[in-house]
């Protein structure tokens, strides 16, 4: 490599050296197949969601929240509205500094229209240990066609850094089984012993 300028003035009127043309080419062609690759893996890597997003304001967004948990309510932990929505139903969860709200309680095999937006800043929904993730705006409602297939309790955490109390933005997604026997819905605690 060199640091004086080229010899010729006039340098790009050089013909191409033939390794470097071959170069050209093969970067040229794998960075087409990487692009089209970004649509395959929507199809064959189950890695990109499908979903729809709708503007509403979020403090319109916060009261349907708000109606729905009302609604919904089974019970509280810690102060934070645990929600049993309807298998089939529509689902609605609020991302704000810092908490994830309400819990949600999901029955196993429903399928759920799920809404998610914030209320402030942009965070990041994580459904943990599965690793589900989708970027939250204010001002976007985003709606996903969710269908819990295991049993068992979710976290979620904020995947972007939203502030100073970031690391303690959590929440909860219970998925049940269906009724049992008894005509009890079983909490997941007890379904996985
Ligand atoms: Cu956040």
């Amino acid at each position: 490599m060199s640091v004086a300028p080229p010899e010729q003035r006039i340098w790009w009127n050089e013909p191409i050296e033939k390794v470097e043309l071959t170069w050209i080419v093969v970067a040229f062609l794998w960075g087409m197949f990487m692009f089209f690759f970004m649509i395959a893996w929507h199809f064959i890597g189950q890695q990109n969601l499908n979903n729809e997003a709708y503007r509403i304001a979020p403090s319109a967004y916060e009261t349907k929240v708000e109606q729905f948990v009302q609604k919904t309510k089974v019970r509280e932990e810690k102060g934070v509205p645990v929600v049993r929505p309807a298998p089939g139903s529509d689902v609605y969860l609020l991302g704000r500094l810092w908490q994830w709200w309400p819990i949600l309680e999901l029955e196993q095999g429903q399928s759920y229209r799920f809404h998610i937006s914030s209320l402030d800043w942009q965070h990041g929904f994580s459904l943990q240990p599965i690793n589900i993730n989708l970027s939250v705006h204010p001002g976007y409602e985003h709606v996903i066609t969710l269908q819990p297939t295991q049993a068992g309790q979710f976290g979620i955490v904020c995947n972007e850094f939203c502030g100073i109390g970031h690391h303690t933005m959590t929440g909860k997604v219970y998925v049940v089984q269906k009724k049992a026997e008894g005509g009890q819905l079983r909490l997941a605690q007890e379904v996985k012993q």
